[in-house]
């Protein structure tokens, strides 16, 4: 008989990995192949730039908030009956916050043995930015995150079923092999492979890996749950929105280059390590299009990731700041970057309408089913 469950696939990985894009170029893969698919994100809060930017290209997208998918089980659950009833998806792709962990546990495992019969569960896949992960595997030197967050970061890794470098277009092949052998010798466990998911390079053997194979049940690794809430809280988060109401044409993409820039330089100036920040500029004059812009630790420059091509005269700007900093230094920065746009552009209207600024609360899963090594299930 013919399986007619909906495949559900996990692309995990720290914040600014590139998880969005990799979810993009899949999607954009199953779609022109003729097969549905059914997109959804994940924060701790609302206002995603990742929901903007997945919405705009014309997916189907569910966004759960006010928590990982881990501590919000019945909320993916829901999500996914959600897409259901509107496009009947036959693969599911979600991202999970960038900062969350134990995901075997407490969502593939739980989801297998309560709803498989509706989902066939892919392996797990994880993300890594080469720079990141050089610095924190010590093949390189430089500025990265604390103790307590590396473990979250190699946590991560130590669960994955399929570990993805990512962006190999940055970076010398002689790098990313060096990189990839340092994997494969920590994490036994993981495939190791190298793609990059702007390019949409080398991505066949990840995508065939994900659509055609299962997550193997494997002994639970353990997770010290205090660390892993410390690591979590030593992340400051904002997401805000601020409103354009109509005015003098603006260019769109100058705007979020100039927050950018001025914001980068604020923290780096505080030494504060970015996780990611990133932009959205939604207008009704651009047809649905907008403005996307990137900027990670690692990064020299802005990524303007989606630009419009002409000015526009309203909109809605979305921020989504994600640092090892205090929450309320985050807030502080991005009024003051509202504050230096007004002043740079005369005449132009900038309104904060929305914010959160917090630290992730300790994560407290719905389910955590554990594997013992004689592969009973607690
Ligand atoms: N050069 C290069 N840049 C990439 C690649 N993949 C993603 N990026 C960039 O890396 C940045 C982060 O990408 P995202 O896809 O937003 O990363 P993410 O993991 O979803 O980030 P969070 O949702 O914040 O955790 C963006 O500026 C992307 O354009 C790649 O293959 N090559
Ligand atoms: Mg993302």
């Amino acid at each position: 008989m013919k399986d007619t469950r909906a495949r559900y696939i996990m692309i995990g990985g720290f914040l600014g990995a590139g998880k969005t894009t990799a979810v993009a170029a899949l999607a954009k893969r199953l779609t022109a192949s003729g097969q549905r698919v059914g997109l959804i994100t994940n924060d701790q809060s609302r206002d995603l730039v990742d929901t903007s930017i997945l919405r705009s290209h014309g997916y189907a997208v569910e966004e759960i908030s006010g928590g990982c998918f881990c501590c919000r089980f019945k909320s993916l659950n829901e999500a996914a009956e959600r897409l259901t009833a509107e496009t009947r998806p036959e693969i599911f792709i979600a991202e999970p916050v960038g900062s969350c962990t134990d995901l075997l546990a407490t969502v593939s495992y739980p989801l297998r043995r309560i709803h498989g019969d509706r989902f066939v569960i892919a392996p797990l896949s994880v993300l890594v930015d080469p720079v990141r992960a050089r610095r924190i595997l010590g093949l390189e030197e430089g500025r990265s995150f604390s103790e307590k967050v590396v473990y979250v970061y190699e946590k991560q890794l130590e669960e994955a079923g399929i570990i993805v470098v990512n962006k190999t277009d940055k970076h010398s092949p002689e790098e990313i092999e060096a990189l990839v052998q340092r994997m494969e010798q920590r994490f036994p466990r993981a495939k190791v492979l190298s793609v990059s998911a702007l390019e949409e390079d080398g991505l066949d053997e990840w995508f065939d890996a994900i659509l055609s194979s299962e997550d193997k049940e494997a002994p639970t690794m353990a997770v010290d749950y205090e660390l892993y809430a410390e690591g979590e809280a030593l992340l400051g988060w904002l997401n805000m929105t601020a409103s354009l109401p109509k005015q003098k044409l603006f260019n769109a993409n100058e705007l979020l280059v100039q927050l950018g820039q001025w914001l980068r330089k604020e923290l780096d100036a505080r030494q504060l390590e970015i996780a990611h920040l990133k932009f959205t500029l939604d207008s009704p004059d651009a047809g649905g299009q907008l403005a996307a812009l990137s900027m990670t630790a690692n990064e020299d420059q802005a990524d303007l990731r989606e630009a419009l091509i002409e000015g526009v005269t309203s909109g809605e700007l979305i921020i989504n700041l994600r640092a090892e900093a205090d929450p309320d230094v985050l807030l502080e920065l991005a009024k003051a970057a509202l504050e230096m746009a007004r002043k740079e552009t005369p005449g132009l209207q900038l309104e904060l309408t929305h914010e959160e600024h917090f630290r992730p609360s300790p994560p407290v899963p719905t389910h955590r089913m554990e594997i013992s090594a004689t592969g009973e299930t607690r």
